[in-house]
């Protein structure tokens, strides 16, 4: 059954016109791009509201069980070509347009990023709402409506400055705000016990009341009806409490209450893990739980009485700790507002929850202190202290009373700052637990979560993360996708990406490389012009263009690509001509984000920029060496970066990055990677281009050049070692030359420098000194492979059509069947033929 809304050129027209004159209120015979892309997106919002009533109608019908994906961050970036796209009319929309003498690539451009996230948690809930719908997966993503999303990142004198984020300020022609669909959130307060009906219960009587109401957003699947909602919870204040208020004639008080609720879901945090004992952040989280889990309960109660079918009808989800107060509120509300018994209900609560972790180190893990805790919260204090006891109790029977181990595995922890360890809480109470790579769910068995794995070995999962080809090729990189589909012969590669494989028989064909090269070098165009029009920096199209975008962070280690492009720089210009003249010349480009409390990222974001300026202008230097640091780098940058990238890098420290979701984007889009052996690299290193697979191109074992990738640096086996010796030792000549010339000013600035180079000369945490040597080993084969264009244009495609693994479809597919049980539910449509 297909909708009302026709989506052929003319109707579409019709449509847009519309909503310019009765949406966007401006007439239909003069109207701007900005006005256009607003009219426009209406009317795709139009079809989408269409298709998620559908979708919502027949799952209410079907009665499946349903995913529910609790998430406090989601980077969605742009939606416009992601919806056209997966609705499969964007040529339809597109003529339409140039008809009415507008460019629907120029239209994209008007859309703002919303970036409710910080990096690649956040990101990897956007691709994985994307094949949850593709997939046709009965699921919700819940999380919080930001009103000020990660803020915007300006470089003034190649400093970092940030600025709000105000992505709402021209409305956000996404999202419907359902004002019906609002639930009372109650915080603060006291709790006493009652007598009802003879049993003895809790009631908690709060001291502060916010209304959460629901703005959902639709996505839609690819090549399917399918469209499913992502909703998110603002805070508005409670009528009850105006009511109040205004009664007692304290009519300022009443308004100023008003804005305090709002203040709840206002800004999104924007530090990676520093806001441990924050009441506003531990509010959020509560918020979003809260809203959550009475809009779940209210859907599930509206088909069932019992719950005891609650777990056969629900999974929850959890993305990291942020949403792990679900299990204490759902607890909660089985217990005190259905008068569950408690083991009754703790029965069902261990069969609802499936947690996945993104952090790495122990000090990563997030802690509540309990006062805080029990200031806002205080029911849920209790609940987990009866949480706790019971499970140390059953505790003390399995392993006895090995103090030490009973109180690592507390689930409170008793130090100078008392706090609750919601890692701990989440894995008692889960019946799954995930790590993001192969390497990172090792970690969270040996180390993180030892003593948890010996007790439950079976809770423990692997899903290696993945991201979605329909955002990161389909819409991101076009020709890149119609070539795929012409030398495929099909499209079904979107939907099944494991068809990619098909590509590895034309490897070697010339025409196809011939093509492929065209691709890359009108990507490489698109990004150049965006280059030169944010920096005024020239660079050539036949340079290597070599890209690190991520956060910043210390292990991520930009620093060490920075110091490399020194080097670099100091070996062209004591070259002489002749030598010049056999350089690889490159196009360095590094962009990302340090959160605005961290000093030492800031530091290494004003490096890149000294450095760069020195460089650029060097006429010495001329084509052979560029570098850019791309200002604000964001998702919708992300889609012009990556497709026009040769070589990515991915430097961390081995054993800190979890994963990494970038190296997967950057692989899709035929590009080669310089990278640690560390997080899921490991796994591309498996599927592409290992050594055991025979298929290595620069055969050079010491120096772990693969066939696809350029590996170097410390295992992640070899870094305690390595740290423990320590760098007085091993500083490399060329390390040492390349601080040498920053601590003597060449780049300026060399007091407020000192200090970086402190830490690499002193007690190098991050290994830059130790990898530093082979890390231009790395290098210096990436320089040879690219001086064959043939060959690296083999490994490129090679890269591409290895990348399936890494789509998120595989892991919404393994979270489905492994740890949510659910099904797909597909709506019946004109897709099913
Ligand atoms: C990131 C990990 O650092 C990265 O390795 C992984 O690929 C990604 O999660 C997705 O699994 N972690 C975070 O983004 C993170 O912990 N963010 C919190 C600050 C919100």
């Amino acid at each position: 059954m297909d909708g009302f809304l026709k989506n052929d050129p003319i109707s579409l027209q019709k449509d847009i016109l519309y909503h310019v004159e009765y949406t966007v209120a401006r007439s239909r015979f003069s109207f701007d791009d900005f006005e256009a892309y607003q009219a426009l997106a209406h009317s795709v919002r139009d079809r989408l509201i269409e298709r998620s009533h559908d979708t919502q109608l027949y799952f209410k019908r079907k009665d499946p069980k349903r995913a529910y994906f609790l998430s406090l961050e989601f980077l969605m970036g742009r939606s416009l070509s992601n919806s056209v796209i997966n609705l499969g009319i964007r040529d339809q929309y597109a003529d339409a347009l140039s008809q009415l003498g507008f460019e629907f690539e120029v239209l994209a451009e008007q859309e703002g990023d919303a970036a409710l996230g910080n990096g690649g948690l956040a990101r990897l809930s956007a691709c994985q709402m994307d094949s949850m719908a593709t997939l046709d997966y009965p699921a919700w993503g819940y999380g919080l409506r930001y009103q000020y999303g990660l803020f915007r990142q300006v470089i003034l004198d190649g400093f970092q400055h940030e600025q709000p984020d105000f992505w709402l300020n021209f409305g956000n022609p996404w999202e419907t705000e359902r004002v019906h669909v609002t639930y009372p959130v109650k915080f603060y307060g006291t709790v006493e016990e009652e007598i009802l009906n003879g049993q003895k219960c809790n009631a908690w009587n709060p001291g502060e009341v916010v209304e959460a109401v629901a703005y959902d957003n639709p996505i839609p699947g690819y090549g399917t009806r399918n469209t499913i909602t992502l909703r998110l919870w603002a805070g508005k204040p409670s009528d009850q409490r105006d009511m109040e208020a205004f009664n007692t004639g304290d009519y300022i008080n009443a308004v100023v209450s008003r804005q305090k609720a709002e203040n709840i879901s206002s800004v999104l945090y924007p530090d990676d893990r520093s806001y441990q004992g924050k009441e506003l952040r531990l509010k959020q989280q509560y918020f979003f739980v809260s809203a959550s889990m009475q809009d779940i309960i209210r859907r599930f109660k509206d088909a069932h009485s019992n719950f005891d079918e609650f777990p056969e009808k629900v999974a929850l989800q959890l993305n990291d700790t942020h949403p792990s107060l679900a299990i204490v509120e759902v607890m909660r509300v089985l217990v005190d507002e259905e008068h569950l018994d408690w083991n009754k209900a703790w029965d069902i609560v261990c069969k609802l929850f499936s947690f996945t972790i993104h952090a790495v180190i122990a000090e990563g893990l997030e802690k509540i202190p309990v006062d805080l805790l029990g200031s806002l919260l205080p029911r849920h204090l209790q609940i987990i202290y009866d949480i706790n006891f019971n499970f140390v109790e059953e505790l003390k029977k399995r392993i006895g009373l090995d103090y030490d181990r009973l109180s690592r595995m507390s689930i409170v922890e008793e130090a100078a700052v008392k706090s609750i360890r919601m890692a701990n809480l989440s894995v008692v109470c889960s019946h799954t637990v995930n790590g993001v790579s192969k390497v990172h769910s090792e970690l969270l068995r040996t180390k993180l979560f030892k003593d948890f794995y010996e007790l439950w070995p079976e809770k423990f999962q692997c899903k290696t993360n993945g991201v979605t080809q329909r955002r990161w090729i389909v819409v991101s990189n076009p020709s890149l996708c119609a070539l795929l589909s012409k030398w495929l012969g099909t499209e079904a590669w979107i939907r099944n990406v494991d068809l990619l494989t098909g590509l590895r028989e034309y490897a070697e064909d010339a025409d196809l490389q011939q093509e492929w090269m065209m691709v890359k070098k009108v990507n490489k165009m698109r990004l150049a012009e965006y280059i030169e029009a944010m920096s005024g920096v020239k660079v050539s199209l036949d340079a290597m263009f070599d890209v690190q975008t991520k956060r910043i962070h210390e292990y991520k280690r930009q620093l060490l690509n920075i110091l490399g492009i020194i080097h670099r720089y100091d070996c062209i210009k004591n070259m002489d001509k002749s030598q010049r003249s056999k350089v690889v010349p490159r196009v360095c480009i590094i962009g990302g984000k340090a959160a605005p409390g961290y000093e030492v990222a800031k530091k290494i974001i004003k490096l890149c920029n000294a450095v760069a300026e020195k460089i650029n202008n060097d006429t010495d230097v001329g084509d052979l060496l560029k570098l850019v640091f791309i200002p604000d780098y964001n998702v919708s940058l992300a889609e012009v970066v990556i497709p026009g990238a040769d070589l990515s890098q991915h430097l961390s420290t081995a054993g800190h990055e979890a994963s990494g979701t970038g190296s997967m984007k950057f692989l899709m889009n035929g590009c080669l990677l310089l990278a640690t052996e560390d997080g899921s690299t490991v796994e591309i290193i498996e599927e592409i281009g290992g050594r055991e697979s025979g298929k290595c191109y620069l055969r050079d074992n010491s120096l772990r050049i693969c066939f696809l990738q350029f590996l170097f640096g410390a295992k992640i086996h070899e870094v305690p070692e390595l740290r423990e010796k320590g760098p007085a030792h091993k500083l490399p000549l060329q390390c040492a030359r390349v601080l040498g010339l920053i601590r003597d000013g060449h780049f300026g600035f060399e007091d407020y420098f000192q200090s970086l180079c402190d830490s690499v000369e002193g007690d190098d945490f991050y290994l830059l000194c130790s990898d530093f040597g082979s890390y231009l080993e790395a290098q210096a084969a990436a320089d040879k492979a690219f001086a064959d264009p043939k060959k690296w244009t083999q490994m490129s495609i090679l890269s591409t059509a290895g990348s399936g693994r890494f789509s998120s479809d595989r892991t919404i597919r393994d979270y489905a069947e492994k740890s949510w049980g659910i099904e797909p539910c597909r709506f019946p449509s004109e897709f099913d033929g």
